[in-house]
């Protein structure tokens, strides 16, 4: 038996349902680190800010300070990376997208995000997703109760883990709505769009 079918059967002799690990993942307890380019460093938090721009009647600029005072929700959900491995059970506290699409007040034209990070990172998400009955689509600030590490995306990351978790863009600052689809970082770079793990949409043509 190869590894990725005795991973998936250890998942059902530990009480797990196996449908939960996509096809041509292998579940893991560790949380490994994948991104390109550095880790930003901040020496605090006041030059910090969250930009909405784009198709909103209310463009925004939202400090650390005022983001901090929205309310904050936790998750339990799975994540799933392209590079094959998924983690099951990950605890997250954050600002739900929603609430900020409520405070700019996004137009009836916008259809896609684009989620904007430090040095130029982006990814792009469609918004009937973000929008969708019991979606996931969290700005989080906290991993199993404690701050982001700052290679997991201190302060702040968005976490989208219906997608493959490179749409959970790292170091966010970003999100503009968009009246059209857009690739962002990694789907210029041959990356699928979408990115559904289920449908194994990994790469340009799956
Ligand atoms: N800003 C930024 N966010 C990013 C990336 C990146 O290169 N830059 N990589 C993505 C990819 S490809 C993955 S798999 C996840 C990894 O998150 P982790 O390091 O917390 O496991 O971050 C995503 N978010
Ligand atoms: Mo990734």
């Amino acid at each position: 038996m190869g590894f990725f079918e005795r991973n998936r059967k250890d998942l059902a002799a530990k009480g797990v349902d196996p449908s939960r690990l996509p096809p041509g993942q292998y579940s893991t307890d560790r949380f490994p680190v994948l991104h390109a380019g550095s880790v930003p460093v901040y020496k605090d938090l006041s030059s910090w800010d969250l930009r909405v721009v784009g198709a909103v009647v209310n463009p925004l600029v939202i400090s650390w300070a005022e983001f901090m005072a929205l309310d904050a929700v936790d998750v339990v959900t799975d994540i799933h990376c392209v590079t094959k491995w998924s983690k099951f059970d990950t605890s997250w506290r954050g600002v739900p997208l929603t609430t900020i699409i409520e405070m700019a007040q996004v137009k009836d034209e916008a259809t896609h995000v684009m989620l904007h990070s430090e040095f130029g990172f982006s990814a792009n998400v469609p918004l009937t997703d973000i929008l969708s009955d019991g979606a996931i689509a969290l700005l989080a600030f906290q991993f199993d109760g404690k701050e982001l590490e700052p290679e997991h995306g201190y302060p702040l990351r968005f976490l989208f883990p219906k997608l493959y978790f490179w749409k959970s863009a790292k170091w966010l600052r970003g999100i503009e709505f968009m009246s059209a689809d857009k690739a962002g970082f990694w789907e210029a770079n041959g990356y699928h769009m979408y990115g559904d793990p289920f449908q194994e949409q990994r790469y340009w043509g799956d």
